[in-house]
């Protein structure tokens, strides 16, 4: 019963009282262990002549002294819930990560091992989270990771505070991330180390690989300041040890940090990039290349190490390595005997733990979502979306989230729901500060280590400051929400700098992204639906500053059903069933597509309005679906206030496009949107231009 969770999946094994019990091996066996990882990853990046040895060289015995001594996993069931989350954040040293779980009996055999880099293998360039057992997050973004073991430190203590009670400890583990130079020159590092030392998350231990060397050389060239007082700033504890190779020194270091409970760790270890390399130790030129098999041969050689067979893990290494499996099993075994003493004790909770942890939504958690009339308008999609959060709010616990520094304007809080804040890890409502990207990458870490519903907002212009992680939920289809308000130059006096104009274009062309902008305060209703509901991949919500009329369902009973669907006939011409062209509005531009729907037919022109709020649902809709709504041969014109870009490939060259291709400007909402003609006129104007132009080709033809 030892294997019985997979991702996180409780089953209620006989109890175990196993303990934790590691065996400290001998210097030399340390020795022959590291080197084993050491060359492991040497073999590799020289096999795929590509790849990065230095960091796995310098870092091996680090990295050793961790998963040796401290780390909590069981290579056999790699996402038991209560297991330590180590993340190498510095992803581009990922062939010691995959050495480390070939050894420790992850599902890596040593063929994938020598397949790395190749298309297809489990040893990919970069980790990649989903496709390697033991691959927590996907790295090589620098900074990235770090942050994502931010979220992960936050997701641990907000589940113990919510599950855990006197004498049941079933939330209960460390996160550890390794980093190098590079993750700690980007901003993100002080972004996310920022709000770690604020929260006081003192589970989270950070490996820092102190090499001195980056691509271009020495760090000498740009990173000179004191790193341990920047972090000692933030409120962590920092700690240096000056010999990487000693394990006993760094397992120390471990100790101490994880006995220091209050303040996240920072441990600054002299690694030596390329260690053992006569020729490459200590510079740039380890970094990013195979050591050139002359250099290989004199590191072995240097180190006393087989030149051949390449690939060569010693019998003695492998079965201290393969402790793992047994300690991993005991743990694993100990944990499923507590959380068994748990659920007797409260077995609701024990269940609701289980439902969370394999993002299972609760009975009826939609029953509750509010209808709104016309009554209710003029009402800002942003308003409209606050509400529906503190309804989901209260029937999801596990929804957890807040915004950069934005909550009165994004609406983005839980009522009664508290702050998320050291005094009080049960808040649910988070202050990221004005952090975006540090925001969404923690975002990703609460994803990824489940437990909660993770989501984050700020004015739709400030998602670039987080596009990388966005990016990397995608990748990841990681099923975090994102809430950007203030979508259009509708917003008003702020000017350019706040008007987004490309931001639209450019979230729906990231593979995996769901983009919803919604037209009314029904549509976005339903498009908190599709949030809720979907399980892989992230949403993003697009919605106004300004108000907008309530679609009354009596009007518009299509809406629940069609905003799935990414795009639905909202109203249909009112003369002939073909209508004479379409119009195809998102957000707030569905109100004007209405309106000139109405005045078209008054000039016998009938015009069917589709709202489209997700160009990505509606793209991923059947033929058949998509002929119904758009059928071939009718002429189709587009209202988004934003750019252009992208509508003609999506919906084919039979389109015009009233979109924006410039910057907006400082004025009111109202005016900006005459001026850039969005306006009942223009849209008409439009509608007969295409219209003529389409007669004047044929008469050509
Ligand atoms: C955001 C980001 N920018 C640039 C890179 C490309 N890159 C990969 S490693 C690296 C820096 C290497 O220095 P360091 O982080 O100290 O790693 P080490 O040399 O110790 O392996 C860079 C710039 C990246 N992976 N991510």
């Amino acid at each position: 019963m030892l294997n019985s969770f997979q991702h996180g999946k409780v089953q209620h094994a006989m109890a175990s009282s196993a303990t934790l019990v590691t065996t400290i091996a001998s210097p030399a066996l340390d020795n022959l262990c590291i080197n084993t990882l050491r060359f492991l990853a040497v073999d590799m990046v020289q096999k795929a002549n590509s790849g990065h040895p230095g960091l796995p060289m310098g870092s091996a015995a680090m990295a050793y002294a961790l998963w040796d001594r401290s780390l909590k996993f069981n290579p056999r069931d790699p996402y038991w819930p209560d297991r330590d989350r180590f993340i190498l954040s510095a992803g581009h040293g990922c062939a010691l990560l995959y050495a480390l779980l070939h050894v420790t009996g992850f599902d890596l055999p040593l063929d994938e091992l020598k397949m790395f880099r190749q298309w297809g293998s489990r040893t990919p360039g970069h980790p990649e989270y989903g496709k390697t057992p033991g691959v927590e997050a996907t790295t090589g973004p620098l900074g990235q990771g770090l942050a994502n073991g931010v979220g992960m430190a936050i997701a641990e203590v907000a589940l113990a505070a919510r599950f855990n009670r006197p004498r049941h400890k079933i939330v209960d583990h460390f996160t550890y991330v390794l980093v190098s130079d590079g993750d700690l020159e980007e901003g993100i590092s002080s972004e996310s180390g920022s709000i770690a030392g604020h929260q006081h998350l003192g589970k989270l231990i950070v490996l820092y690989a102190d090499n001195h060397i980056t691509i271009e050389g020495s760090t000498d060239l740009t990173f000179t300041e004191d790193r341990m007082a920047r972090f000692a700033a933030f409120g962590w504890h920092v700690q240096s040890v000056e010999q990487g190779n000693d394990v006993a020194a760094v397992a120390l270091a471990l100790k101490k940090a994880r006995e220091e409970t209050d303040r996240p760790s920072l441990i600054a270890v002299r690694t030596h990039i390329g260690f053992g390399s006569p020729h490459k130790q200590d510079t740039a030129a380890a970094h990013g290349e195979a050591l050139g098999v002359e250099e290989v041969r004199l590191t072995k050689e240097a180190l006393e190490w087989p030149v051949s067979p390449s690939f060569y893990i010693p019998d003695e290494a492998l079965e201290h390595f393969r402790g793992a499996v047994t300690r991993g099993s005991a743990a694993q075994a100990e944990w499923v005997s507590r959380f068994k003493a748990f659920a007797q004790e409260y077995p609701d909770l024990a269940s609701e733990f289980q439902r969370v942890i394999d993002r299972r939504l609760a009975a009826d958690w939609d029953a509750g979502l509010p209808t709104f009339t016309s009554a209710d308008g003029p009402m800002a999609t942003r308003v409209a979306s606050g509400k529906v959060i503190e309804m989901l709010g209260s029937r999801l616990p596990e929804m957890m989230g807040g915004s950069a520094d934005l909550g009165p304007s994004t609406h983005t809080s839980i009522d009664g729901a508290g702050s998320f804040e050291p005094e009080d890890w049960t808040g649910r409502n988070m202050h990221f500060g004005i952090r975006e990207n540090a925001m969404g990458a923690i975002l990703n870490g609460m994803a990824l280590h489940r437990g909660l519903i993770s989501y984050g907002g700020t004015f739709f212009v400030f998602c670039d400051y987080m596009r990388p992680p966005m990016r990397l939920a995608a990748m990841n289809a990681l099923p975090v929400i994102y809430i950007f308000t203030h979508d259009s130059i509708g917003m008003g006096e702020d000017g350019p700098t706040h008007q987004p104009v490309e931001q639209l274009v450019g979230l729906r062309s990231i593979p995996g992204m769901t983009v919803l902008r919604p037209a009314d305060a029904n549509e976005t209703v339903a498009a908190w639906r599709v949030a809720i509901g979907r399980k892989r991949g992230p949403v993003a919500l697009v919605l106004t500053r300004q108000g907008l009329p309530v679609l009354d369902l009596k009007s518009y009973p299509s809406i629940p059903a069609g905003v799935p669907l990414g795009g639905y006939v909202l109203a249909d011409s009112p003369v002939t069933k073909r209508p004479d062209i379409i119009l195809i509005a998102t957000g707030s531009e569905v109100h004007l597509a209405l309106e000139a729907r109405e005045r078209l037919a008054e000039e016998n022109l009938p015009a069917r309005v589709v709202s489209m709020p997700s160009t990505n649902l509606f793209a991923a809709q059947s033929d058949d679906y998509r002929e119904k709504i758009l059928p071939t041969g009718v002429p189709l014109l587009v209202i988004e206030a934003g750019s252009p870009v992208g509508w003609q490939s999506f919906v084919g060259p039979r389109v015009a496009v009233i979109g924006i291709d410039t910057f907006g400007a400082s004025a009111p909402g109202k005016v900006m949107m005459q001026h850039y003609g969005f306006t009942v006129e223009n849209v008409c104007k439009q509608a007969h231009h295409v219209l003529d132009q389409l007669k004047e080709k044929a008469s050509c033809a």
